[in-house]
C-alpha cells in the first residue's frame, strides 16, 4: 500500500505514543502494588522490604521498558553508526536508585512507597550490588554507559552474566577469607532474557578446506550464547541503551536421554556441565592449565558472540539493499576493546566475514581494522596478557591461522618499508617465537589492528609512547592518543550525595552541572564566602555522621565525626601501597603512644579508613590486609590514643560501600609508585565531593592537582622518570633509609599487632640482599616525604578556613573529569573524522 518497506519484526512506523512518566503517588503505589500481586515471586500477603523491593524496581522497569523499545526503533529506523564497548567487566553496581534518579522520578516514588509504610531509602539498599568486575577498569565501563546513554549516543555494552560476581569479602581473625556472591540469588529485576536472540560459539575442533579452497572451522563443541539486557538510562533524556550480558547454556538435543535412562546422569548432561561453567565466575583462578583455558573460553565466548549480533544488526538494517554492502561496515559499527581481555574480537571479526560471509583478507582486513579500537588500562608486565600458543592452537585453531598470517603480513610491511626496525621485530611481533615462551602477545596484536589506542591519563598516555610501545610511534604516529578517564557525576555526585549536590545548585542557581560538569567552575568565585562554608561544612559532617553509623554498623567500632576522616579504598596491590599509609599509620601511633596528655591534645584526631578486596591468591595482598585489621585492634582498643587515631579496615568494599565512603571523606589517599598507576578513577570522585587528596604524581594525579591548584593537592613522592634510578640505588645498595621508616617495621617486628609473622610482608621492603626484595615499589624511598605530607595535612586541618577553601576548590575544579567528558572525546564526530553522532531522542519521548 505504499508505506515503508516492513522489516524484519519491526513495524514500519514507529508508534507516536507518548509515554509520559507518572508523577502521580497513588497511581504509583497502585502500580507497585500491582507488581506485588500480580508479578508475585514470593509468598501472598507479605510487603517487608525485601518484597517491596522487587515491586519497585518491576515498576520502575515498566518505565524504562517502553522508552528502551521507542529508543531500540529509533536507532533501527535512523540507522546510525552505533558503537560496542566489549568489555569483560562491568561495576554496575545497585541499579534502582540510579533509575528514579536518572528518569527524576524520585520524589514521585519515594512518596508511593511512604503511602505503602516504606522509606525509598532502605527500599533500594535491598538490592544486592551487580559486581561483575573487579576495580577501575570495570566501574569506567559502568559511568560509560551512564554518559553514552545521557548523550544520547548510539552505543551499547556488551558483557558476560557471572552468576557470581566478585567475591564477597569476609574478615576474619585469619584476615581476607572469600565467599561467592550470589547476586542472581533470587533474580535481578533488570534484566530481560530475550529468547530470540542467540548464537551458537564454537570451541576446539579443526580446519577443513573446502572444495573452493576457503577454509571452514568445524567440530569441536558448541554452545550457545543467549542475550541478557540491562536497560541503561540516561540523565534526564528518554534515550535508553543496553548492556547486553552473554549467557552459556547448551541445547535439548546436546542433552543424551540414552545415556541418563541408563544411569549415566553425568555424561548425559556433560555439555551442559561445560556450558555452566562459562558464565559461573568472573576471574576464575588461572593458576592451572584449566583455569587458563576457561578464561580464554570465557573471553572468546564474550567476542564470538557480540560480533555474530553485531553483524545480524548491521545485515537486518541494511536489508533495504539487495547486496550487503560490506565496505560501509566501519561506517555503521565502532568496536572499543577494553583492554586486551576481548582481543579474539579481531580474529573472530576476521573469520566472520572470510569464512561465513566470503570476503576476501584484504576487504576483511580493511574493514576489521577501521571497525576496532583498543584502550590501554596498565603498563604492569604481570597484566599484558600472554596466551600460549599451544593452548590457543587447541581452543581456536582457526584464529590460531588468522593471528599468523596478521603477524607475517606486519613483519613483511616492517621489513618492506621500514627495514631500520628489522632489530625491533623480535618485540614488535604479535608471535613471540621464542620457544621457551611461544606466546600470543595480545596487546601488539591489539595495537596492529586497531585504527585508534588510547591510554587513560595524560601520564600514562606518555608512557605508552615512550615505553611500551614506543617501536610503533614512528610507523603509525596519530593511531596513540589519550582519552583520560572520568566518572558519571550523576551516580558519583548528585545521586550520593545529595546534600553537596542542592549546595552546589543553590549557589550556582542552576542543576545543569549535573550534564555539564563544567559548570563547577563557578563555584570559585564563592570560595572565601562565608554562609557557603557554613553550609559545605555541616553537608560534609551530614556525610561524615552517615559514615559513622555505616561504621559502627558493619564492624562495631565507633569513630568520631569530629576527627580528619582519612580514606584509602581500592584493590588493594602493592604498587598501589597500602602499605605505606599503614605504616604511616604505624609510626603515628607510636609517636602518640611516647607523647604527654597535654602533647597529644595538640595533635589533629584522624581516622584512617582503609578497604579492598585482595585477589584470592595475592599473599602479599592479604597479608597487607591481616596487617591493617591487627594494627586496628591495638590502635583502636588503646584508651590512651584512641580519641586521636583510629584505624579501621572497612570489609567488602564495592560500588555501594563507596557511595558512603565518598561522600563522608576529607582527606583521601592515591600513593601509587609513581608510573604505575594508568590513572585512577575513585580519585576523581573524591575530589569531586570535596575530599582533599594525599597522592603521588601518578595517573590522573598530575591532572587533577593541575586543574584544582598545587595549594590545594598534598603532593609528595618521587616523580616516574626517577623510579628507574631510585631502584637501581636501591639495588646498589646505595638507599639510607629514613629512621622513622626503620622505627615503623620495628614496630611491627616487635610483635606490637600480634604475633602473625609480618617479616616475609616486611622483606619485600629491603634491600636484595638476605630475603630482602628489593622494595621494587619504593615505599622506603618515598616514606619521609610521605610523612611531611600528612604533617602537611594535620596542620591545614587545624585550619578551618582554609581546609573548607580548599575542599570547595577541590569540586570546583573537578568538571573536566566527567565521564561525559571521556566519552564526547572518545566517540563524538570531531572536525573531519567519521566518529559517532549524537542522535536526538525519539520524538514521540522527548523530554523538555
Ligand atoms: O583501569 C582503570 C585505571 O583507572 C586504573 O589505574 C587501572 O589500574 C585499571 C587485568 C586490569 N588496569 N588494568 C586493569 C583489570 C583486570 C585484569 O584482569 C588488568 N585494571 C586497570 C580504568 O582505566
Amino acid at each position: 500500500n505504499g508505506t515503508a518497506t516492513v522489516k524484519a519484526g519491526i513495524p514500519a512506523e514507529i508508534p507516536a505514543i507518548a509515554h509520559p512518566l507518572p508523577e502521580d503517588p497513588a497511581e504509583i503505589a497502585s502500580n507497585i502494588n500491582y507488581h506485588a500481586q500480580y508479578s508475585p515471586h514470593f509468598s501472598p500477603f507479605k510487603f517487608e522490604p525485601e518484597q517491596a523491593y522487587y515491586a519497585t524496581a518491576e515498576s520502575v522497569r515498566d518505565q524504562l521498558i517502553k522508552q528502551w523499545n521507542e529508543t531500540y526503533l529509533h536507532y533501527h529506523k535512523v540507522n546510525p553508526k552505533q558503537t560496542y564497548y566489549l568489555s569483560m567487566e562491568y561495576l554496575q553496581g545497585r541499579a534502582l536508585s540510579n533509575a528514579v534518579g536518572n528518569l527524576d522520578i524520585q520524589n514521585a516514588y519515594a512518596d508511593a512507597l511512604k503511602q505503602l509504610g516504606h522509606e525509598l531509602e532502605n527500599i533500594v539498599e535491598q538490592e544486592k550490588d551487580a559486581a561483575l568486575g573487579n576495580g577501575g577498569l570495570g566501574r569506567l565501563a559502568s559511568c560509560f554507559l551512564d554518559s553514552m546513554a545521557t548523550l544520547n549516543l548510539p552505543a551499547w555494552g556488551y558483557g558476560l552474566r557471572y552468576r557470581y560476581g566478585l567475591f564477597k569479602q569476609l574478615i576474619t581473625k585469619a584476615g581476607q577469607e572469600e565467599i561467592a556472591e550470589d547476586w542472581l540469588e533470587k533474580f535481578s529485576p533488570w534484566e530481560v532474557v530475550r529468547h530470540d536472540i542467540v548464537f551458537p560459539v564454537r570451541f576446539f575442533g579443526h580446519v577443513e578446506v573446502q572444495p573452493n579452497g576457503s577454509r571452514k572451522w568445524v567440530s569441536g563443541e558448541v554452545i550457545q550464547a543467549v542475550a541478557y539486557d540491562v536497560p541503561i538510562p540516561g540523565y534526564k533524556t528518554k534515550n535508553t541503551n543496553s548492556l547486553r550480558l552473554w549467557d552459556a547454556k547448551a541445547t535439548a538435543e546436546d542433552f543424551d536421554l540414552f545415556q541418563f535412562n541408563d544411569g549415566q546422569y553425568e555424561s548425559a548432561a556433560h555439555l551442559h556441565s561445560r556450558a555452566q561453567q562459562i558464565c559461573a565466575v568472573l576471574y576464575p583462578g588461572d593458576a592451572t592449565e584449566n583455569g587458563k583455558l576457561l578464561r580464554l573460553k570465557q573471553q572468546f565466548f564474550l567476542c564470538s558472540a557480540s560480533l555474530q549480533d553485531i553483524i545480524s544488526r548491521f545485515k537486518e538494517r541494511n536489508n533495504g539493499n539487495n547486496e550487503i554492502q560490506w565496505s560501509e561496515f566501519p561506517t555503521k559499527v565502532a568496536v572499543q576493546l577494553n583492554d586486551t581481555h576481548p582481543t579474539l574480537a579481531i580474529p573472530e571479526l576476521m573469520r566472520l566475514l572470510m569464512d561465513v560471509e566470503g570476503l576476501g583478507w584484504d576487504e576483511a582486513w580493511d574493514i576489521t581494522s577501521r571497525t576496532i579500537a583498543y584502550t590501554n588500562h596498565t603498563v604492569l608486565p604481570e597484566a599484558l596478557e600472554k596466551w600460549s600458543q599451544s593452548v590457543m592452537w587447541k581452543l581456536l585453531p582457526r584464529h590460531m591461522e588468522i593471528i599468523e598470517e596478521i603477524d607475517k603480513r606486519f613483519i613483511a610491511m616492517i621489513l618492506a618499508t621500514r627495514p631500520d626496525l628489522e632489530n625491533k621485530l623480535s618485540g614488535m611481533s604479535i608471535l613471540d617465537h621464542n620457544p621457551q615462551k611461544a606466546v600470543v602477545r595480545m596487546a601488539n596484536l591489539c595495537v596492529v589492528s586497531s585504527h585508534t589506542v588510547n591510554g587513560v591519563a595524560q601520564l600514562h598516555s606518555d608512557i605508552l609512547k615512550a615505553e611500551l610501545f614506543s617501536d610503533y610511534v614512528s610507523i603509525w604516529p596519530t593511531k596513540f592518543q589519550n582519552k583520560t578517564n572520568g566518572i558519571t557525576p550523576r551516580r558519583w555526585l548528585r545521586f550520593c550525595n545529595p546534600e553537596l549536590s542542592h549546595i552546589v545548585t543553590k549557589w550556582l542557581k542552576t542543576d545543569q552541572w549535573v550534564n555539564n560538569l563544567d559548570l563547577l567552575v563557578n563555584l570559585r568565585q564563592f570560595a572565601d564566602n562565608p554562609d557557603l562554608h557554613a553550609e559545605w561544612e555541616s553537608a560534609k559532617l551530614a556525610s561524615k555522621q552517615r559514615l559513622a553509623q555505616y561504621i559502627l554498623h558493619v564492624t562495631g567500632v565507633s569513630i568520631d565525626p569530629n576527627s580528619l576522616f582519612d580514606i584509602q579504598v581500592k584493590r588493594i596491590h602493592e604498587y598501589k601501597r597500602q602499605l605505606l599509609n599503614i605504616l604511616g599509620a604505624i609510626y603515628r601511633y607510636k609517636k602518640l603512644k611516647e607523647m604527654s596528655p597535654e602533647e597529644r591534645k595538640n595533635t589533629t584526631p584522624r581516622t584512617i579508613m582503609i578497604g579492598g578486596k585482595a585477589f584470592a591468591t595475592y599473599t602479599n595482598a592479604k597479608r597487607i590486609v591481616k596487617l591493617v585489621n591487627d594494627v586496628g585492634a591495638v590502635v583502636n582498643t588503646d584508651p590512651e590514643v584512641n580519641s586521636f587515631l583510629k584505624v579501621v579496615f572497612v570489609p567488602n568494599y564495592n560500588v555501594s560501600v563507596a557511595e558512603v565512603l565518598i561522600p563522608g571523606s576529607e582527606l583521601s589517599q592515591h600513593i601509587s609508585t609513581a608510573g604505575m598507576e594508568a590513572s585512577g578513577t575513585s580519585n576523581m570522585k573524591f575530589a569531586l565531593n570535596g575530599c582533599l587528596i594525599i597522592g603521588t604524581l601518578d595517573g590522573a594525579n598530575v591532572e587533577i592537582r593541575e586543574e584544582i591548584g598545587e595549594e590545594n593537592f598534598f603532593l609528595f613522592g618521587a616523580t616516574a622518570d626517577e623510579v628507574p634510578r631510585l631502584r637501581k640505588e636501591r639495588e646498589n645498595g646505595m638507599f639510607k633509609p629514613d629512621p622513622r621508616f626503620e622505627e615503623a617495621k620495628q614496630f611491627v617486628t616487635s610483635g606490637a599487632f600480634g604475633t602473625y609473622d609480618y617479616n616475609p610482608l616486611l622483606d619485600s621492603l629491603e634491600g636484595n640482599s638476605g630475603y630482602g626484595r628489593g622494595d621494587y615499589f619504593l615505599v622506603g624511598h618515598d616514606f619521609p616525604s610521605y610523612m611531611d605530607a600528612q604533617a602537611r595535612v594535620d596542620e591545614a586541618y587545624k585550619d578551618r578556613k582554609r581546609w573548607i577553601k580548599m575542599s570547595i576548590l577541590s569540586t570546583a575544579g573537578s568538571g573536566k573529569f566527567s565521564s561525559d567528558r571521556t566519552i564526547s572525546q572518545l566517540l563524538v564526530r570531531r572536525k573531519g573524522k567519521a566518529k559517532v553522532q549524537r542522535l536526538v531522542p525519539p520524538p514521540s519521548t522527548q523530554t523538555q
